[in-house]
């Protein structure tokens, strides 16, 4: 199903005069609102395609109706959230879950779409029905060579998937490590990891990037051989300019500071890329923003600041994506309200007074930094989402409009109520 421009124009039509008040006032209150918008319009996150479907945990999973069968369906839901935000224009592919049959029709489709192929993801952490080894002791790290052999040919293989693409980056997440003291001598898995990655890197194409993925524990408990970002990064300095390391916000163990981290990631040159969610307790993969917005703020605040500092483009330079999962909410809702809070984090990050922020920083004046970190995040800026997506024709309010439109009815009479999309 495509919306078409008549149904977001008549959408934004009904809303606009609310919205020009709202966006009145905002400039009001905000200096630099028209540099803000402007960088908006630029920065697209890109949707993993594993999210599309309802995903699950170890207990059950409720799936919905509609949900996409194909790699191509996948595109098309993709399609329909760019459509309303015109901020999704890219989508992450896991392989095997989506192996791409023939290159040409799918870009071409994808292109149709207005989308771009972001990072490809390899999977060593389940095994395949085809598949001679098992992974069940780990798969880079393994004490067995002829397994660690398999799992770099994987990654070589969605490398070369991702090339038929057009994707310039490879994102490892590996699952490796030991449930029980004494099962892995530390540095010996270290030791076959780094060589395993080694292989897959030298393998890299030119102009691309390995992005090395942490994670601090599951499904082992207790060691994970990439648990944290010194760990990555140590990896990711053997391995050379082309390999950094990737953040994901739920990988952390509690209160860890994800926004120093980042900061200092950029520092070293070596922040690659972004998974964006939010956790209570762990690896929850909810909604970014839903549980600790002004964390999300944070983390934009340093990425920013860093970014600047290095004279980076914020839209290009670092890898953009959600890596979430739905269990009790329509994935393409869920999705849009994802994208939503990422911008308006971004948008209060860039309505920082920098100058000011600096200035209290070099007087040690605590009270006055807080005041302007916490005057950019308690200014309401969501009127300056919405204008970036007014001017780049997307919806003003993307998640109503999916809901008044029927989209996810419609997707139930094409596809079924009753479709499982591959993934978790
Ligand atoms: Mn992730």
């Amino acid at each position: 199903m495509k919306l078409n421009k008549e149904i977001i124009g008549n959408h934004n039509a009904d809303l606009n005069s609310r919205h020009q008040t709202k966006l009145q006032f905002t400039a009001s209150e905000v200096a630099n609102t028209e540099a803000i918008i402007e960088k908006l319009m630029a920065f697209q996150i890109a949707i993993p395609s594993w999210a599309l479907g309802t995903g699950g945990t170890r207990f059950g999973r409720f799936p919905g109706g509609g949900e996409p069968r194909s790699i191509e369906e996948k595109i098309e839901d993709v399609g329909l959230l760019h459509k309303l935000n015109q901020s999704s224009g890219a989508i992450s592919l896991h392989i095997p879950w989506d192996i791409p049959e023939n290159y040409q029709s799918i870009k071409t489709l994808a292109g149709e779409h207005g989308l771009a192929f972001d990072a490809v993801n390899s999977n060593t952490f389940q095994d395949q029905a085809d598949q001679k080894h098992s992974y069940k002791f780990g798969s880079l790290q393994n004490v067995n060579k002829a397994i660690r052999k398999q799992a770099v040919d994987h990654n070589i293989e969605v490398i070369k998937h991702g090339v038929g693409l057009g994707s310039k980056s490879l994102t490892v997440w590996l699952s490796d490590g030991s449930c029980f003291p004494g099962q892995l001598n530390f540095r010996k898995a270290y030791q076959n990891t780094l060589e395993s990655l080694q292989e897959i890197y030298a393998a890299l194409p030119s102009d691309w990037k390995l992005f090395l993925e942490y994670k601090s524990y599951e499904p082992n408990f207790y060691s994970t051989t990439v648990a944290d970002w010194g760990q990555s990064l140590s990896y990711v300095q053997k391995l050379g300019e082309k390999a950094s390391t990737l953040v994901d916000l739920g990988h952390h163990l509690p209160n860890a500071n994800i926004e120093q981290i980042v900061a200092l990631l950029l520092m070293e040159e070596k922040l690659g890329g972004f998974h964006f969610n939010d956790s209570k307790y762990g690896d929850d993969d909810l909604t970014a923003g839903c549980v600790k917005p002004y964390q999300l703020f944070l983390i934009f605040n340093e990425l920013v600041e860093g970014m600047d500092a290095r004279g980076m483009n914020h839209a290009k330079d670092l890898g953009w994506m959600i890596d979430a999962s739905h269990n009790v909410k329509d994935p393409l809702e869920d999705l849009l309200q994802s994208v939503e809070a990422i911008m308006l984090a971004y948008a209060q990050a860039l309505s920082v007074d920098r100058k000011a922020l600096e200035k209290a920083q070099e007087e040690n004046d605590v009270a006055k930094a807080q005041e302007i970190l916490q005057n950019a995040y308690r200014t309401d800026l969501r009127a300056l989402v919405a204008e970036a997506r007014l001017r780049t024709n997307g919806a003003l309010n993307p998640v109503e409009l999916f809901r008044k439109s029927g989209v996810r009815n419609e997707l139930i009479k094409e596809r079924g109520a009753v479709t499982v999309a591959t993934g978790l």
